[in-house]
């Protein structure tokens, strides 16, 4: 067992299969918390790093090193894929994706255009780079679901209320299904490079799906999630489906075609258990704030999500949502070993 990356811990536990060990790895494990990424990442820009193959492979590498984490996640946006099918956006520091011309019309729709492998070929070129630096450890590729995507580009930018891209959902629900498909092509497009660039396991994030009921998330959303991940399965890797704030949402993001829900940290794990049944595994689901507490709180909680987590089909131990750039690292490489010695 754990000999190469498709019979690790990570996959093992995605497919519901015995572990010698829970696995571990966090969402946004790369970037701000680390002095070495903001050492790198000095005076370039978000998407100039994501399109350049030796930046990509050293800030993926680098949490890995620091933390023995499971699983590295490769380092990129959910925009990328957008801006690499010519949609003009640019990720800003401290704000995140901006779109120059928010799609809210017909005509913006149109201007939509496929993915080609070639746009992203930089993606498949640091999956390449990374492979045998990797070795045994499984590298998780990951994409926006359409529904998260699709808020960013109605919207121009990140939002609290989506009042935009609600407006569009429900006023032009054939200009919405019209927009989330090709969004969902891009996606697909851009999970199929990695995959076939080598990549062990996928990624979905749904991030902002919570937003939505779950008579909604089924008429407006799943649709197109499930033609992503259900394009994916023969793909033969994986498939993790993520959003924050998804509690009434897990049993239809289970059912959208993932072997994996994850759970942020409002729904205790054996109850997602419960929800999503034993045919999927489960990711999740400490509370990111919960680093900032003293260590015995933090001790005590990593144990509790653990137990609760004991309740799926397979458990891969992560935060229930990103790390805070606030973070102290150290933290979470003390996490990683106690996950390690339970
Ligand atoms: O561990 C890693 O290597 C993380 C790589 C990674 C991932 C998985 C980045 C780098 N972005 C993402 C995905 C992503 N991007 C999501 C889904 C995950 C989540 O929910 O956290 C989302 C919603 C985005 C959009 C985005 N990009 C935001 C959020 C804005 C909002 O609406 O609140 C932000 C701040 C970015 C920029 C970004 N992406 C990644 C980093 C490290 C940063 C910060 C910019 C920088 O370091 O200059």
């Amino acid at each position: 067992m754990s000999n190469s990356p498709a019979d690790s811990a990570l996959v093992r536990a995605c497919r519901g299969l015995e572990v010698p060990r829970t696995p571990v790895w966090f969402m946004r494990q790369a970037g701000r918390s680390l002095p070495e990424y903001r050492k790198i990442r000095a005076g370039v820009g978000m998407l100039e790093s994501c399109r350049r193959p030796d930046l990509v492979t050293e800030i993926t590498l680098q949490p890995v090193r620091r933390h023995d984490v499971d699983a590295a996640i490769l380092f990129s946006d959910i925009v990328v894929p957008l801006a690499a099918a010519g949609i003009d956006l640019d990720i800003v520091a401290g704000t995140g994706p901006v779109v120059a011309e928010p799609i809210r019309t017909a005509a913006d729709v149109a201007r939509v255009r496929p993915l080609t492998p070639a746009d992203v070929d930089y993606v498949a070129e640091a999956v390449r780079l990374l492979l045998p630096e990797l070795g045994a450890t499984p590298l998780i590729g990951f994409a926006g679901a359409p529904f998260t995507l699709a808020s960013y580009l109605i919207e121009g930018g990140p939002s609290r209320t989506y009042l935009k891209t609600k407006a569009m959902m429900y006023g032009e629900p054939q200009l919405w299904h019209d927009l989330l498909s090709r969004l969902a092509d891009i996606t697909l497009t851009f999970l199929r490079v990695q995959v076939a660039a080598g990549v062990s396991a996928v990624q979905l994030f749904d991030s902002w799906a919570g937003a939505l009921s779950e008579a909604d998330y089924r008429e407006f959303v799943m649709p197109h999630s499930a033609r992503v991940l259900s394009g994916l399965e023969s793909a033969g890797v994986p498939r993790i489906h993520f959003g924050v704030g998804t509690a009434v949402l897990l049993e239809a993001m289970g059912e959208a075609g993932a072997d994996v829900v994850g759970v942020d940290w409002r729904t205790p794990m054996d109850r997602a258990a419960a929800i999503v049944g034993p045919g999927h595994s489960l990711q999740g689901n400490l509370d990111p704030a919960i680093l900032f507490a003293p260590w015995e709180v933090v001790e005590r909680e990593a144990r509790r999500v653990l137990e609760q987590g004991r309740a799926a089909r397979g458990h891969v131990f992560n935060l229930g949502h990103g790390v805070m750039p606030e973070t102290d690292p150290g933290v979470l490489t003390r996490l990683v070993e106690l996950i390690h010695s339970v």
